[in-house]
């Protein structure tokens, strides 16, 4: 298949969200550089509005000790590229959740990875069984480059939600803006709806501040 042809049956694939095309192979994107992997101090904490009022961590062994699943999930990067079908492992959103329960108030999280980058998600978005801190991708470990040794992958939602290197997990009893929601990228993330700045937001969209 020539490569406008590739490019017309991508644009028809249901599975593509609007202003997406299919991308070949697997670019690796993010801001800043490739942290180093300390296994030693490495640690994913859960703290914020936890229902014991206490923080929760796992060293590394711990957490790859957790109960897995795998999920497919599509990834849509905002600057307009689309990868289909990926078949993530790693352990479930909802398993932390279980495991590290939230204050009832508890109405959205921000994911942390290392370097101070974060994503914040409504903890429904967070709940959904699709919700996976990855650890491998179909069948492999993966590289430093793509979030070695955890990234979150979400369903429904840009890629830039999803951290690479994540380091801990904050409940919050209010929303608050990670830091691309903060650098003038849309608070949902909807890539359905096209939500990709947040100039686009509609009042309910983003936290008042
Ligand atoms: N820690 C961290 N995670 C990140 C980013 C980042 O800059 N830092 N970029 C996000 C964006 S915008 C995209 S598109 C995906 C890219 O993942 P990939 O490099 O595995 O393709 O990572 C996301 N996770
Ligand atoms: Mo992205």
């Amino acid at each position: 298949m020539g490569q406008s042809a590739e490019a017309a049956a991508g644009q028809s694939d249901p599975r593509l969200p609007p202003g997406q095309r299919l991308q070949r192979g697997w670019p690796v994107l993010h801001y800043g550089p490739v942290p180093r992997f300390k296994p030693l101090s490495w640690d994913l904490q859960v703290f914020g509005a936890t229902a014991s009022g206490d923080k929760h961590s796992w060293d590394h062994e711990g957490f790859h000790r957790l109960p897995r699943t795998t999920v497919r999930v599509d990834l849509h990067c905002v600057t307009r590229f689309s990868m289909l079908d990926a078949e993530w492992s790693g352990i479930a959103a909802a398993t932390l959740l279980d495991l590290v329960p939230p204050d009832p108030g508890t109405t959205h999280v921000m994911v942390w990875a290392e370097y101070g980058y974060s994503a914040n998600l409504p903890l429904a978005v967070f709940a959904d069984p699709s919700t996976v801190f990855a650890t491998h991708h179909d069948g492999e470990p993966l590289t430093l480059e793509h979030g070695f040794p955890v990234r979150l992958v979400v369903p429904g939602r840009y890629a830039w939600k999803g951290p690479k290197w994540v380091r801990a997990v904050e409940y919050m009893t209010a929303d608050r803006r990670g830091f691309w929601e903060e650098r003038g990228y849309h608070n949902r993330a909807d890539p359905w709806q096209e939500q990709r700045y947040s100039y686009q937001e509609e009042p309910g969209d983003g936290p008042l501040s």
